[in-house]
């Protein structure tokens, strides 16, 4: 833990200061509110967890899901600092993200995406510091490189499969990411009426491979699947690698108000997908096309996927770091269901089905249930640490329930404020979970921080679990709309400080002055420009109106942190270069007149001289 050194005295100073602010709190701010109900001690010991003195690194990074922000952010643990902001699937001013050819070419028509899951990379079911993937309900899936924190590659939005939530969760040695269908529709795509909802319309889920060398994504089967709501996922690992399991509501198939028509049943479905069986079927030929995807019917190919019955209207589903149990509950009961892997092996074998939904084999619930742990209300999500230990978010109880595996002996809660849906613990996904840290993602507030209006800001609420007891850190702000996060250990990213120039391939890269300059063919007018403190080469070019112009910038400087921007007065155009990037932006020249450029990025005391002028004659 050689990053994470923490001077003794500033120990001691946080403990005096956090101190001192007990007693001196008003009689409108009790002391209870702002230790969340403990004694002073308390407070002390909880500042002194998360205190990272200046100069001193966090000792996790956590990524956090930004929902319908589209972006991932990124925070430091314990101090839940917010470091930075990934954007993904939204452009993102700050970074010039979405106005560049490239990243606006990567975002295509769409300007929002709704992110849930993030899913880093993983080699023997560890967290291996590569990549990280993020899916959104547009049907698509994201690769942020973990080298610079970009976002590369975008996926999507892939044919037949609609509101892309159950994803994107990856497999233990980052084969397969993973897809499925919340909302199930007509496959192939076409208009056709609700009334055919139970039998015309289909749910899909996918496997999408990860290239090991390059991290890139491509889409490499589908399986239809019943019209039910897919919502979570997660993969097999060790004992039960070569599996993915992913939660369904809407077992009864019905439409309208799902809150009502969707919850007759007792139970709905987790799906148990042999994902070798489906890529053998696949090399095999025995997938049909449609919309120019492999698709594998479970009727023509048995033995690639299975149903367990679990409590109605399930939420999450996760496996231990062993392998051994999947873990899943219906969020309206008091009890999460713990199923044995070995046991719906031998189910499978046996065939001890108690019937089929369009061809998939049902097996017994109580052939493959090791226990019902009554964690409390509203089980959703678990998270675990070392020896066993399992952490189940509580949205109706608005609590933490920690537990144990194989003896399931509910051992504590800590009160979450308010109404928790995700958590994530310490590489608590992981074959091998770290334990001391754990942070509550909440739904709801509730006046957790001074008021801003209306939409209270939301908040995650870090946890110490070294100890038996888990005990209340630290209150974060957290953007709209938390969803799941991961926390890696920090050494196990290796980020790069600049591009080297000997890797920038960029074809319209200039690393000399002398090169930078205006070429014209026809109609089409190519700009090479220079940024290096604290100038533009050219500070001027001239253009035609209705030109078809493609600004390149290649920033030279070959020094940490020296960022340049390119704004663009009135054409809408913003870029952000790091240090030996080249960035290209093309646009046509419309509004004829003088526009400036300047770099938006602060980057010497000669900063502001950094400008020049684009001549649309
Ligand atoms: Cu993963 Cu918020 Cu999309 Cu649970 S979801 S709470
Ligand atoms: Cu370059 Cu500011």
């Amino acid at each position: 833990m050689t990053r994470f050194i923490r001077s003794a005295w500033a120990g001691v100073a946080a403990v005096t200061l956090l101190a001192a602010l007990a007693t001196q709190c008003t009689p409108s701010q009790p002391a209870s509110r702002r230790t969340g109900g403990g004694a002073q001690s308390d407070v002390a010991l909880a500042a002194q967890k998360t205190y990272v003195a200046p100069g001193d690194l966090d000792e996790y990074y956590m990524f956090s899901s930004g929902g319908h922000s589209g972006q991932i952010y990124v925070y430091g643990i314990p101090s839940m600092r917010h470091l930075a902001t990934i954007p993904v699937f939204t452009p993102y001013p700050a970074t010039g993200y979405g106005f560049d050819d490239d990243t606006k070419k990567m975002l295509g028509d769409l300007t929002w995406g709704d992110a849930h899951h993030p899913a880093l990379s993983e080699t023997k079911g560890d967290y291996d510091g590569r990549w990280l993937f993020i899916n959104e309900m547009n049907g698509r899936l994201a690769r942020i490189d973990l080298r610079d924190f970009k976002t590369r590659q975008i996926l999507g939005p892939v044919p037949n499969l609609h509101g892309n939530h159950a994803s994107s969760f990856v497999t233990p040695n980052t084969e397969y990411a993973m897809m499925a269908t919340r909302f199930s529709v007509p496959v192939p795509r076409r208009p056709i009426g609700i009334d055919k909802y139970a039998t015309d319309y289909k749910g899909i889920i996918a496997g999408v491979k990860i290239d090991p060398q390059s991290g890139n994504m491509s889409l490499a089967w589908q399986i239809l699947m019943p019209p039910f709501d897919y919502d979570l996922g997660d993969a097999g690992k060790l004992a039960s690698d070569g599996w993915m399991f992913f939660t369904s509501y809407n077992s009864e198939r019905a439409t309208g108000k799902l809150e009502v028509t969707a919850s007759q049943r007792d139970r709905d479905y987790i799906a148990a997908v042999d994902w070798r069986a489906a890529e053998k079927a696949i090399g095999e030929g025995k997938g049909d096309i449609i919309d120019g995807v492999k698709v594998l019917d479970p009727k023509k190919v048995p033995g690639v996927v299975y149903l367990m019955p679990c409590g109605k209207s399930p939420h999450g589903v996760d496996v231990s770091p062993d392998g051994k149990w999947i873990i899943g509950s219906g969020k309206l009961q008091g009890v999460t269901t713990a199923f044995n892997f070995e046991k719906i092996q031998t189910a499978i074998r046996n065939k001890d089905f108690t019937g089929d939904e369009d061809g998939i084999p049902v097996l017994k619930y109580e052939s493959i249930k090791d226990a019902e742990v009554a964690v409390g209300l509203g089980p959703l999500h678990t998270q675990f640490g070392p020896d066993g230990w399992a952490y189940t978010s509580l949205f109706v109880d608005s609590a933490i329930a920690k537990w144990k595996l194989g003896t399931w002996e509910v051992v504590d809660k800590a009160p979450m404020s308010y109404s928790i849906g995700h958590l994530s613990a310490a590489e608590g996904d992981t074959v091998s979970p770290d334990g001391n840290y754990l942070v509550g993602l909440n739904k709801l507030s509730h006046g957790r921080h001074l008021s801003v209006g209306p939409s209270q800001p939301e908040s995650s609420q870090l946890l110490d679990i070294s100890e038996e007891k888990m005990k209340l850190l630290y209150d974060a702000f957290t953007e709209p709309e938390p969803h799941y996060a991961q926390i890696i250990k920090a050494d196990k990213i290796k980020t790069i400080e600049v591009y080297p120039k000997e890797e920038n391939k960029h074809p319209l890269a200039v690393w000399d002055v002398k090169d930078a300059g205006v070429a014209r063919n026809g109609k089409k007018v190519t700009v090479k420009l220079v940024a290096v403190r604290s100038t533009f080469t050219p500070s001027s070019f001239e253009v035609s109106a209705g030109d078809e112009v493609t600004v390149a910038i290649t920033n030279i400087e070959q020094t940490t942190d020296e960022l340049h921007g390119f704004g663009l007065l009135d054409y809408n155009i913003n870029l952000v270069i790091d240090p030996g990037e080249t960035k290209t932006v093309t646009f046509t020249a419309k509004k004829s007149g003088v526009f400036a450029y300047y770099c938006t990025n602060f980057c010497s005391a000669l900063h502001q001289e950094m400008q020049g002028y684009m001549i649309v004659k």
